[in-house]
């Protein structure tokens, strides 16, 4: 059985909505961040990074939100369960691959100049300034997710953000609508960003993955 290591609201809700999506049995251990779990010797043990999410599965574990959305779409294909991700080898998978990286490579690194800012520089008296670029960054990529989505939309009429339907991208795209309520940003802004984060929200699965992290889309 897959075991999900994860930090209540942090990227791995993610692949917290995904699995529960997907239906099978799976375990969940709390890492929270807060209270400095992810630095404790027993998830080194997991994850030596330090950081959340992590999948164990298989008799081994994965890491990296990217990867284990991956992972999980495609596996659940070959058994014939709902559609994650768009086929291998296709550019629509392409699409797929470049949201999950740019997610990650940019906008999360974003947020990390917001809240991480010794990440960055070990200079406290700097950390400001690195926060408020994290803050314009932030936004910039709000406004450029909203009109690739309003794009989507204009096309298809659906709120997500391949062509194609829903996919594990929303679930991630949710997590970064929620982080905004959290740095105080009125996402009311960001029209197409806000309805895929409700749809997605208003889905048993999501509903379940907030309610055993104990948080809501906008807390
Ligand atoms: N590149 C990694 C980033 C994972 C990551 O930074 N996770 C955060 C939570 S959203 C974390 O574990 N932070 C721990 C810390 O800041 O010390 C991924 O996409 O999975």
């Amino acid at each position: 059985m897959d075991t999900l290591y994860y930090s209540p609201g942090a990227c791995s809700l993610a692949v917290h909505i995904v699995l529960e999506e997907i239906g099978r049995p799976f375990e969940t251990v709390r890492v929270p961040i807060p209270e400095g779990a992810h630095r404790r010797p027993e998830y080194l043990a997991i994850n030596p990074r330090a950081r959340v999410p992590a999948l164990r599965t298989e008799g081994t574990v994965i890491t990296e939100v990217g990867a284990i959305l991956s992972y999980l779409a495609d596996r659940e294909r070959t058994s014939g369960a709902p559609t994650l991700a768009p086929a291998p080898g296709t550019l629509a998978r392409a699409r797929f691959q470049e949201w999950l990286s740019w997610l990650s490579s940019s906008v999360h690194i974003a947020f990390a100049q917001i809240w991480r800012g010794e990440r960055f520089s070990d200079d406290a008296s700097v950390h400001g300034t690195i926060a408020e670029t994290g803050r314009r960054t932030v936004r910039a990529f709000y406004r450029e997710i909203d009109t690739r989505l309003e794009t989507v939309a204009k096309v298809t009429g659906h709120p997500h953000a391949l062509e194609e339907g829903s996919s594990a991208v929303d679930p991630y795209l949710t997590v970064f609508y929620r982080w905004g309520h959290r740095i105080g940003e009125p996402m009311e802004g960001y029209r197409s960003l806000e309805r895929l984060a409700h749809e997605v929200a208003a889905r048993p699965a999501a509903k379940r993955a907030l309610a055993r992290e104990n948080v809501t889309l906008t807390t």
